[in-house]
């Protein structure tokens, strides 16, 4: 399987993230992606190509024009401001204040924040833009003819909506791949997320519509992260309805009942017949993840590439969470070597 990969990445490479009250050193770390590229190259999973450009034009056709504008220029802002430590929203536009972007950054940052634990940094939006593309060049390959490709991104991008950032994602890789299919030509594509955390962005950006079939296997927002969207009941709404499909489930899931979740979101996936499907490939349902509470083995990995790939479909895979970093290369190529040989 060809992967595309840059180093761009190591743009993104913040100090701090807020957890339990203290500032650490991010759980979503460089490290992750280089491990991931030497277990690549360890098994020799295939050719590594580097990202080509694409412009702001995809990305115009997922986020609004302020947000991205913000992005691009927030570290720069909070340090005209005089601040000392990395960029993190201390307030939000809470339940019945007014909805509408300030002109301080310490304001503005909180417009367009979801979360408060994700810093941003010098380099943050440079990456964001790269991690895009790598999604975007991938996605192309296929449409050239590869049955499949993987797209090393990172920063990852599901917790992203077309307006705000956080859970350590700026733009949602997915779904500017997905629409740049659709602007090409292609009628329908499924979204499966198997991150352990919800989807929520990829979700929000296409809860009406109808050309995107969504499915989401995640903690259970009563006690996982982003907690505020990824109840099963959210089912899509206007043209969108019945395209959207969450798999909540509780703390010690294992693969047994997780599988069982997936083989029922693959039967959708093969009913509603997709051009093709990409796959929200986070690995933090490992059992060793230090901030998830799945419970997934590194050889269930290989089992649910195959029935992935027993999908028989066009496959982009894009890489989104994973934080126990030494297994982090085993369990992604894993999945990649597993839909291999379906
Ligand atoms: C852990 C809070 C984690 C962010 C998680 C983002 C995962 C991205 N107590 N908050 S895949
Ligand atoms: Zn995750």
């Amino acid at each position: 399987m060809l992967t595309v990969h840059t180093e761009k990445h190591r743009l993104r490479a913040s100090k701090t993230e807020l957890y339990g009250g203290v500032l650490v050193p991010p759980f979503e770390c460089p490290e992750r992606v280089e491990i991931v590229m030497n277990r690549i190259q360890e098994v020799g999973l295939g050719e590594v190509i580097g990202p080509d450009s694409f412009g702001l034009d995809p990305i115009r056709r997922i986020h609004q024009p302020d947000f991205l504008d913000f992005l691009a220029n927030c570290w720069s802002e909070w340090q005209a401001a005089g601040f000392k430590g990395e960029a993190i929203a201390p307030n939000w536009p809470a339940r019945r204040m007014v909805q509408r972007p300030p002109n301080h950054i310490d304001g503005k940052i909180g417009y367009y924040a979801l979360a408060t634990e994700t810093s941003i940094s010098e380099g943050t939006w440079e990456a964001a833009l790269a991690s895009a593309e790598v999604a975007l060049t991938a996605r192309r390959k296929i449409s050239e003819g590869a049955r499949s490709a993987f797209a090393l991104c990172r920063p990852p991008g599901h917790h992203a909506t077309y307006d705000m950032y956080g859970g350590y994602c700026f733009l949602n890789n997915v779904a500017i791949a997905a629409q740049a299919w659709l602007v090409e030509g292609a009628e329908r594509i499924a979204i499966l997320d198997v991150d352990f955390h919800h989807g929520n962005g990829t979700q929000d950006i296409f809860y009406e519509r109808d050309d995107v079939l969504f499915l989401s296997l995640h903690g259970e927002p009563e006690n996982a992260f982003p907690y505020f969207l990824g109840y099963a009941n959210e089912t899509g709404s206007g043209k969108g309805e019945g395209y959207n499909v969450n798999y909540p489930l509780p703390e010690n899931t294992g693969f047994e009942r997780w599988s069982e979740c997936l083989e029922d979101a693959c039967k959708r996936i093969s009913r509603y017949a997709p051009d093709a499907l990409i796959v929200s490939l986070g690995v933090d349902t490992y059992k060793e993840d230090p901030i998830s509470f799945f419970k997934l083995d590194s050889d269930d990995y290989l089992t649910y590439g195959e029935r992935i790939g027993k999908l028989g479909l066009p496959t982009l895979f894009c890489f989104e969470g994973g934080y126990a970093v030494q297994q982090v290369g085993i369990n992604a190529v894993n999945v990649l070597e597993g839909f291999e040989q379906a």
